[in-house]
């Protein structure tokens, strides 16, 4: 199906250190009228495509650990929630971490919090890291958790968090903040060098928790790689080992990192080429093996000894290129989700969901050494040196590999969304967190990719073999997204009987932000479609399939329990 969207015009820069776009106007209220004059396609569950509502349940508050006060764009969020995961094997409880710094165990049977580690270190705070940068920056924190496949036998799982260099102190945990933390051999390792300046670290830790009946941590710890970021914007983000691999499979236990392009792509110095650059990790899909013990005939040891890496990674053998890279030219691949087909586990796609500059957000298929074209790119219009849109493609469509700060090797045509949405109303600010939905609460969601807008709180679906068709390498191609209304019951409502629906996440957070107290009249922080506030929504999934949704704003995680199709 092929859809086109007209883009916005006159967007103002955002400076890579920003971390809010500025508001010229409260879209919000121009909407209907701004649909019509932008000649925008029926947005919306107007077309043929069958209209779903879900129903949503609270599911558990997380406690605060942000500020009351609405402050900032995110010291005011309640809870910084992040990501959740269920822990393998069993169906027992839930690993969830809070950018702000606790990972914390969730009890499915009992809703029970217990806070498993705490990361934040800083002063005043009684956590592993002194170095623990989260105070600034949307995405800064503890961000993100993943399981070893193995986990069941090897209690071991991985977390990224960001350190700010800057600060004094050692690198290392700090045990006298872990009991059970054995920390004899811990060594952190030297950064891996990004052109341009450094403001943050981003940590890649291995953790091996010898009991895993219990919610306490005891165990041993490993660093696997710290990474150079130019800004605090856009860091390392998540973990994704292919669920479909199986022990002595080529993909077993091979891990691959979404890493941002650390707001270099947007600057209009030298740092501008990095996330094309193959010398640099920044701005790519990375691909490692953590273990050392795995897959040694099909690997090669790092440089700083502490991982492996496949020899069939693309530029393995390109001289000056990092052989981590597994695709390149994206500003923020925040979420990565392998798309597993239920007829055959052997058809998967890597999904990456990146965050746009001022003008597309993209859900893309990720294949191995293909270019994204940011930042000469940005969704399927070519972005210019100085930020500027110009909607047609040039006429012969290759960018140059770009393999240091001066040598390229030949060109390539750049690799384009399945799906993308622009900075408009009816559209969103930033992309979240997508699944391909195989669980049972929605029957209509099956075989749908599902996914939500940041700030808006939007949700919606496109049908994941339109996906498929769209990834032709045809820019033109792409599948078309369908609005998911919600229905909830606020439970903080008194007297009030039956559950409303909502078009988006923005008022059910907003309501829930208030109940807890929350002081800022709508919401804390700013975008330029979502307006006064942020809803800050995202997805997850359990090991069954099912959904459940999480807003920053409010620190609330809400389990989806069932839907409708009409
Ligand atoms: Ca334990
Ligand atoms: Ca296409």
């Amino acid at each position: 199906m092929r859809v086109t969207y007209p883009g916005p015009r006159g967007r103002e820069e955002q400076a890579a250190t920003m971390d809010h776009v500025s508001t010229p106007r409260d879209w919000k209220r121009y909407l209907p009228l701004a649909c019509l004059a932008a000649g925008l396609p029926a947005l919306l569950g107007a077309g043929p495509a069958p209209s779903v509502t879900i129903e949503i349940k609270d599911y558990v508050e997380l406690p605060i650990t942000g500020k009351l006060d609405g402050t900032g764009q995110t010291d005011g969020e309640l809870a910084r929630l992040n990501s959740l995961h269920e822990e393998p094997g069993g169906a027992r409880r839930f690993f969830i971490n809070d950018l702000n710094g606790p990972l914390y165990i969730l009890d499915k049977a009992t809703r029970k919090l217990t806070t498993y580690l705490d990361f934040n270190g800083r002063e005043g705070h009684h956590g592993l890291f002194h170095k623990f940068a989260f105070e600034t920056g949307f995405a800064n924190g503890l961000v993100s958790l993943q399981f070893d496949p193995d986990y069941r036998k090897n209690g071991r799982f991985y977390t990224v968090h960001l350190e700010d260099p800057a600060l004094p102190g050692s690198a290392a945990p700090d045990a006298a903040n872990a009991a059970g933390l054995n920390l004899r051999g811990y060594e952190t390792t030297p950064a891996i060098t990004t052109p341009g300046d450094t403001l943050r670290e981003g940590v890649l830790i291995e953790w091996t928790d010898t009991n895993t009946s219990n919610a306490t941590f005891e165990g041993t710890a490993r660093e696997i790689l710290r990474l150079q970021l130019n800004t605090r914007i856009h860091p390392i983000g998540d973990l994704e080992f292919n669920p479909a691999a199986r022990a002595g499979d080529a993909e077993w236990r091979v891990l691959y990192i979404g890493s941002g392009d650390s707001g270099s792509g947007e600057s209009r110095t030298s740092i501008r080429s990095n996330p094309q650059r193959l010398d640099t990790l920044v701005g790519k899909i990375l691909r490692i093996v953590p273990d050392l013990a795995e897959h040694q005939a099909t690997t090669v040891v790092s440089e700083n000894g502490r991982y492996r890496i496949p020899m069939d990674n693309p530029f393995v053998a390109m001289e000056g290129a990092r052989k981590e890279i597994w695709a390149y030219g994206f500003r923020n691949p925040h979420r990565l989700h392998f798309a597993i087909d239920p007829a055959d586990a052997r058809n998967n796609r890597l999904v990456a969901n990146s965050i746009g500059l001022h003008t597309w957000e993209t859900v893309n298929i990720v294949h191995k050494g293909a270019n994204y074209g940011y930042s000469q790119r940005e969704g399927t219009e070519t972005l210019k040196p100085d930020n500027q849109i110009v909607k047609q493609l040039p006429e012969s469509d290759r960018i140059p590999v770009q393999v240091t700060a001066t040598v390229t090797s030949g060109t390539i045509v750049p690799t384009y969304p399945v799906i993308q949405y622009g900075h408009v109303p009816g559209g969103g600010d930033a992309i979240g967190s997508g699944y391909l939905y195989n669980g049972k609460a929605v029957p209509g969601l099956r075989g749908k990719y599902v996914f939500t807008d940041i700030t808006t709180g939007h949700i919606w679906y496109a049908d994941y073999k339109e996906m498929l068709a769209a990834d032709d390498g045809d820019p033109r191609t792409m599948a078309e997204r369908h609005e998911v209304k919600i229905r909830w019951h606020d439970p903080h409502a008194a007297g009030e009987s039956g559950a409303s629906v909502y078009d988006t996440m923005f008022p059910i957070a907003e309501a829930a932000y208030h109940a807890r107290g929350g002081k800022d009249p709508d919401l804390p922080g700013t975008s330029l479609v979502s307006g006064k506030g942020r809803a800050d929504a995202q997805l997850a999934v359990d090991a069954a399939g099912e959904l459940y949704i999480f807003t920053k704003t409010d620190g609330v995680l809400r389990a989806v329990t069932g839907g409708t199709v009409k």
